[in-house]
């Protein structure tokens, strides 16, 4: 679509009223809807940061530009609203750009503002002055350097509309200090007009009708979830199609949720830490029904052996997805909900002459499914003497009963939290997939949680990503947000260190985190609460203290520090040549 109708339900301020840039610029933020954002001032923004004094807009000052990033991302990925960060020119901005690359890979709808030196200075190597815009090419969806105070409007709603249109993706405004500072009549927006920019929702009819017959005839069809499906909010009509045809179902990293974990055809999550169960019916099926999905390296292990018997029906709204790592038989590029509404109603069309002619092969094969997942179910042991990184996460599966949003970091900790931890709603589980940014999981739970203050918020992480993210303790403090952070401690960079010992003759260089803060004292310097546990027994009670305490809680778990997560396809192995344990030692 290129030309959009701009509604708005925030009151408005009226036409052609003189305001200075800052100000339009907060108007137009208000007209988007936006209000929270996340950001750190500098001195070209001085001029945003004073109009911002006296305006309701909430903004959450972060202790680094990364962080304001991610913590827009949780906001973003727990609404499904487009999140909001901001920050200065020079070290501001360049300090946005992981994030920018985060929200790039998982298609998160973000709106980056970025102040910019004076337009005369542009080009001096002025005092902080950075190329924002040619930095940041690459890492955004599109992003817009502002000239003049008249098109500032234009361009800010522009890049909400672009950001969470099509596949979401970051926008960043850079703004100059003079245009922030000149003062003119402001006229709202009403169209957006992009011709440059097409949106293709609806898929192509005759496909759709195509993908409904091959499903029917299919023997063996499989659902290969992807981050689309939350995304385009398509969890309901993703529920209706597994029913509908009764279809096992798996969701990738970025999509647990978009099936409930206790739905009874979702599988779980495949892929290098994927289940034995997920990974065999990726290889054996007939039919590959891939929704809002990439075919990410992470998911197909060798490509050349990925669902070799499979055709392939791929639904994805960006066009450049479909083909780029299989060609599928049947393409249909289109946002999947929209998709996924028409296909259920072309399958309920053909279903009474169709659906009984393989009925007796699918049932059998949906008793493959349960006979794999009952063999070879994920690891969830406990033992006496130390504390499983497993146990933990059962014990935060129990005890959140499918509900709580969790973020997690980047590492073991977030392979077996996906693993283990149920989520039966669509954005409750937030984390960084594509990019696997460490120091993720705390700004992103602080956003989270300022999204939904109803909800209870776990932050996993790691003793590593964990003090990538320290500053923001007093974020989460000082905005009070009862955020509960769960160590994962094995005293290691566990994903580093399983990774040495599996595969470097267990040479462990540079993994070890020799110094951890004692928890307690690091929390209650915050003015919050904190504790260390290392037995079995204390992991149950302190989880439910952590839950129970009125403001945030630090929690640090010492796990067994050698433990790895499996299953795991070694890199650029086949999906179906899955690792369950340390190799054995050999007697002879
Ligand atoms: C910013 C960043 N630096 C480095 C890495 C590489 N990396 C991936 S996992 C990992 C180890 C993480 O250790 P920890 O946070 O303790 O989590 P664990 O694996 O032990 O659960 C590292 C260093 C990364 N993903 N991100």
């Amino acid at each position: 679509m290129a030309a959009e109708t701009l509604q708005s339900t925030s009151p408005r301020t009226e036409t052609g009223k003189l305001m200075s840039g800052a100000e339009m610029l907060l108007e137009c933020l208000v007209r988007e809807g936006v209000d929270c954002f996340f950001g750190y001032p500098g001195g070209v923004t001085i001029p945003f940061y004073d109009a911002l004094y006296d305006h309701h807009i909430r903004h959450v000052l972060v202790r680094h530009e990364e962080n304001a990033v991610f913590a827009a991302e949780g906001f973003a990925r727990a609404t499904g609203k487009v999140g909001v960060c901001c920050a200065t020119s020079g070290p501001g901005a360049t300090n946005l750009v992981t994030g920018l690359v985060d929200a790039m890979m998982d298609s998160i709808p973000i709106v980056a503002i970025s102040g910019q030196v004076h337009s005369k200075l542009i080009g001096s190597d002025a005092f902080q002055e950075a190329d924002t815009f040619g930095i940041t090419r690459p890492a955004t969806k599109h992003n817009f350097m502002v000239k003049t105070l008249q098109e500032l409007p234009q361009i800010v709603h522009e890049a909400f509309y672009i950001a969470a249109s099509g596949r979401p993706g970051p926008v960043l405004v850079d703004i100059p200090k003079d245009v922030f500072q000149a003062r003119g009549h402001y006229a709202p927006v009403d169209t957006i007009h992009l011709p440059g920019y097409k949106v293709f929702t609806e898929g192509h009819t005759g496909q759709i009708r195509r993908a409904a017959q091959l499903i029917w005839e299919a023997e063996r069809p499989f659902v290969y979830a992807g981050g689309g499906i939350i995304a385009a909010n398509a969890a309901p009509e993703l529920k209706e199609f597994v029913e509908l045809v009764d279809v096992p179902a798996v969701c990738t990293l970025m999509a647990l949720g978009g099936l409930a974990s206790n739905h009874p055809n979702f599988v779980s999550m495949p892929g290098m830490h994927g289940s034995y169960a997920a990974n065999m019916g990726m290889t054996d099926c007939d039919l590959l029904i891939a929704l809002g999905t990439r075919f990410d390296d992470r998911v197909t292990g060798q490509l050349s052996t990925f669902a070799r018997h499979a055709r392939v029906i791929h639904v994805d709204i960006d066009p450049a997805e479909v083909g780029k790592n299989r060609t599928p038989d049947i393409p249909i590029v289109g946002d999947v909900k929209r998709v996924l509404q028409k296909l259920n109603r072309v399958l309920h069309e053909l279903a009474p002459e169709a659906a009984p002619k393989k009925s007796e092969a699918r049932r059998k094969w949906r008793a493959q499914l349960r006979e794999w997942k009952e063999e070879r179910p994920y690891d969830r042991g406990h033992l006496d003497e130390e504390i499983r990184p497993q146990h933990l996460m059962d014990e935060i599966d129990r005890l959140s009963n499918g509900q709580a949003i969790v973020t997690s970091d980047v590492g073991q900790h977030q392979m077996w939290a996906a693993q283990l931890i149920g989520f039966n709603e669509p954005r409750l589980w937030i984390n960084s997939g594509g990019l696997g940014a460490m120091g993720f999981g705390v700004p992103a739970a602080m956003g989270a949680q300022m999204a939904r203050p109803d909800k209870l918020v776990f932050a996993i992480c790691g003793d590593g990503g964990f003090q990538m993210a320290i500053p923001e303790l007093a974020t989460i403090a000082s905005q009070g947000l009862p955020v509960k952070i769960i160590i994962m401690n094995n005293g290691y960079l566990g994903m580093v260190r399983q990774w040495q010992t599996l595969f470097y003759n267990n040479r462990l260089s540079a993994v070890t985190l020799d110094c951890f803060p004692d928890a307690e004292k690091l929390a209650s310097a915050y003015g919050f609460a904190g504790r260390t546990i290392e037995k079995p027994h204390e992991l149950t009670k302190a989880l439910q203290e952590a839950i129970a305490y009125p403001g945030p809680y630090l929690l640090n778990v010492k796990v067994s520090p050698e433990e790895n997560v499996y299953p795991m396809v070694p890199a650029g192995g086949s999906i179906s040549e899955m690792v369950f344990g340390p190799p054995q030692p050999v007697t002879v």
